[in-house]
């Protein structure tokens, strides 16, 4: 395996971290504070060709590779993982499934739009009662003869507030199980799809989160995904490449709050030297680098599977549990070597452990994860 990136993949790092630093970071806390998106930084995002990165040029996108994507995901989440967010569902819950599964119209009524960056979507899979065990869906799509009639409630939607397209999954033929399952694409514009309150998240909170309901919302027969019965494949198929998005997030916020470790600890004194010449902290540094690298091994190895058209099922659900936790770890200690600074918001380290945690949840919880890995290993 070569581990060294090509001129381009370098170019797009580079390009994600001056981005980071220069748009998002001087008003990260105060987006975080107050419940805003960072919907000037997003324009600027479509602009970089951020929302269409792996979608290919006839379809409006930039035809990069996965790598690529990983690593504008770090290094965003570095800095604000809000924004990182919009990205990972646009490109791998949305753009993903369009291209490699919608009809030509729909590729070019829906995807071309967003992946050129002109318009946002989201991915509506969860409800209230069906999260992880996705086939229980209770949205239904009833077929009727020019359409199919749409109604029901989905939860914990990222990106609702500013899509314009939603991939809705729902159940057409309830006697068949997972495969009466359908996915359509739906306008927020049409009559009966209504936007439903807010979240109010312990982090994350600059990426808004809604339900939605559905009320005989009539979507036309063209916008089913793939075969009829193919919604939960669609689902699960790209929910395995969007784990890779949230894994390169939780690596971006591990490395973030290590680079604020590090520079912290050689300006801090305590007992007449810097922290870092304490071992009591030099040792959890080396453990946070040594997590962190080997978390970032699996990430960018999922990803190059996915680039090299191999199976990455098991790899991105490693990838995403590994990742995650790590981020769990790495912010808790960054908390710690802050001392009290570190439990305040000017210090950013706070702000990175809230959003760690919801690593080990969303696009799967890491016991999910677990799942999907020991049942490809126990097959
Ligand atoms: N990728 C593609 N297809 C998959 C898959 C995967 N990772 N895992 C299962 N499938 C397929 C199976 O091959 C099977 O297809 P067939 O009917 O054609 O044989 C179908 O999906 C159902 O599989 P299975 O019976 O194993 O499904 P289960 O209900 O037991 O659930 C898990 C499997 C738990 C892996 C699945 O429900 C899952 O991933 N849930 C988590 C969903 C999630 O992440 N929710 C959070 C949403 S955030 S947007």
């Amino acid at each position: 395996m070569d581990f060294s990136f090509s001129e381009e993949q370098l170019m797009i790092k580079q390009a994600a971290k001056d981005f980071a630093h220069t748009e998002l970071l001087p008003s990260v806390i105060e987006r975080d504070d107050n419940n805003i998106e960072p919907l000037e930084q997003i324009k600027k995002m479509q602009d970089l060709g951020f929302m269409g990165m792996m979608t290919d040029p006839k379809y409006g996108g930039e035809g990069m590779d996965t790598i690529s994507y990983v690593l504008a995901i770090e290094e965003l989440s570095k800095i604000d993982a809000s924004a990182s967010v919009v990205m990972s569902i646009q490109n791998s819950l949305v753009n993903w499934g369009l291209e490699h599964y919608g009809s030509e119209n729909i590729k070019q009524k829906y995807l071309v739009p967003m992946a050129s960056g002109k318009k946002i979507g989201a991915f509506a899979l969860s409800e209230p009662e069906a999260g992880s065990d996705a086939t229980k869906q209770r949205t239904t799509a009833v077929e009727k003869d020019e359409y199919y009639l749409l109604n029901g409630t989905k939860n914990w939607i990222s990106n609702a507030a500013i899509a314009e397209y939603f991939i809705v999954i729902a159940q057409t033929h309830p006697e068949k199980g997972h495969r009466g399952i359908n996915a359509f694409i739906v306008e927020k514009s049409w009559n009966g799809f209504e936007l439903g309150p807010m979240e109010n998240k312990m982090g994350l909170r600059g990426s808004h989160t809604h339900s939605l309901m559905f009320t005989d919302v009539k979507v036309p027969k063209e916008n089913r995904i793939g075969e009829d019965g193919f919604g939960f494949k669609l689902a699960l198929l790209s929910l395995n490449g969007g784990r890779i998005g949230i894994a390169a997030q939780a690596l971006g916020i591990s490395q973030g709050a290590l680079d604020l470790s590090i520079k912290y600890s050689k300006e801090r004194k305590a007992f007449g030297k810097f922290i870092s010449e304490h071992q009591a902290i030099a040792f959890k540094l080396a453990e946070m680098q040594i997590k962190t690298e080997a978390a970032r091994n699996m990430v960018y190895k999922a990803a190059w599977l996915k680039d090299q058209h191999k199976n990455y099922n098991m790899a991105s659900a490693s990838a995403k549990y590994i990742a995650a936790e790590n981020a769990m770890f790495v912010t808790t200690e960054a908390v710690q070597i802050h001392g009290g600074y570190g439990y305040v918001k000017e210090y950013h380290v706070e702000r990175l452990m809230r959003e760690a945690k919801l690593t080990q949840i969303y696009e799967g919880t890491s016991e999910i994860q677990q799942i999907v890995i020991s049942r490809e290993i126990l097959k």
